[in-house]
């Protein structure tokens, strides 16, 4: 009879086996050729199972229960040893899984405020407007008194205006580049002016800082009706040709006469609602012919020029092009309000 396998050389190949899965560590290459050293097709204890049939039938159970019980132990620890391969895999700082999604980029996109402001300057620029900028801290001179607003104007009030010093203020609206402008050249004169102004006041209307364009045409004979003709394109151009506009009588101290511009409410077109305070109109901005006392102060001659300007607020007008009912959301820079207008 044979040599067969006996308990102690069976328990031999079952202790190499676990030594050699313990020194295999998380390599899951090395722990898988174990596998098949002793577990393959002609694996180790593969083997051993051959010879079963070698032993007599009153040694075949015991033979093969232990057998089982070395097989058992033997796939176990394999088993054990390739999940704490896998485990250290995933948790390791220097492998990719190349599998886990990509993180999605957050778009940019302009400011709403950037994206009036570029449409306010493309549709003044197709009528011949040239855009021109200036200083946001003033002097005092450019800001009110060029403008013909003087020393006693409730609009100089500590309260409306930031003083730098006594004679130097955070603008506190566009109108001071035109006197600048209008000081340094000859008409005729063409121009718009976009930019931040500011004013010390804050209520759910009011932000200390917001933006503004302001226009300028002045040259020989420029009449109120090039003011109303301008004005008006313009309307239709940013709101749509559909939109009906008013010229309403008004005041402003560098003007003479003065006029605001009202278009019907984009939200009920006229018939009244909240938004228009049940008139069916929206201010949108004030207009008129320059003072003869602002060409006075930067050195033309009222008797040779003429001219007519414009000003109005950027924030307002986006809020009525997107229906935004609080201004604040402009300054907030919340990005799931601002990502509306991609
Ligand atoms: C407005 C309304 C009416 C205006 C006047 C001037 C200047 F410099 F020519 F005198 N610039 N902008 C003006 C006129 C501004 O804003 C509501």
């Amino acid at each position: 009879m044979e040599q067969v396998a006996d308990r102690r050389e069976i328990e031999q190949v079952v202790n190499e086996a676990l030594r050699e899965l313990e020194e295999a560590k998380k390599d899951l290459k090395l722990i898988d050729a174990l596998r098949v050293k002793y577990l393959g097709r002609k694996g180790l204890i593969t083997n051993l199972f051959k010879q079963l049939g070698k032993v007599s039938p009153e040694k075949r159970p015991e033979l093969g229960r232990l057998l089982n019980e070395a097989r058992d132990t033997v796939e176990r620890a394999i088993g054990s040893a390739t999940e704490r391969a896998k485990e250290a895999i995933l948790t390791s700082k220097e492998t990719i899984d190349v599998t886990t999604p990509g993180r999605i980029p957050i778009i940019g996109s302009l400011h709403p405020v950037t994206q009036v402001t570029q449409e306010i300057v493309r549709i003044f620029s197709q009528m011949g407007f040239e855009v021109v900028e200036g200083p946001e801290v003033e002097l005092d001179y450019y800001n009110f008194e060029a403008l013909n607003i003087p020393k006693d104007h409730p609009a100089r009030d500590m309260q409306d205006t930031f003083y730098i010093s006594e004679d130097v203020v955070l603008r506190t609206h566009t109108s001071p580049i035109q006197a600048r402008i209008m000081e340094k050249r000859r008409p005729p004169i063409q121009i718009i002016a976009p930019g931040k102004t500011y004013r010390c006041d804050s209520d759910m209307t009011h932000t200390p800082m917001f933006h503004q364009v302001e226009g300028l045409m002045v040259g020989k004979d420029i009449s109120f009706s090039h003011l109303k003709a301008v004005l008006t394109l313009f309307v239709h151009r940013m709101f749509g040709p559909q939109v009906g506009l008013r010229f309403r009588p008004s005041f402003f101290p560098f003007t003479e006469p003065s006029a605001e511009v009202d278009i019907q409410c984009v939200m009920c077109g006229g018939s009244g609602c909240k938004v228009c305070s049940y008139t069916g109109w929206l201010e949108i901005l004030g207009s008129g012919m320059v003072d003869p006392a602002v060409f006075e102060k930067v050195g033309y001659d009222p008797e040779e020029v003429t001219g007519f300007a414009f000003g109005m607020g950027i924030e307002r007008i986006a809020m009525l092009k997107w229906s935004i009912d609080d201004l604040r959301l402009f300054f907030e820079n919340d990005v799931r309000f601002l990502e509306q207008f991609t």
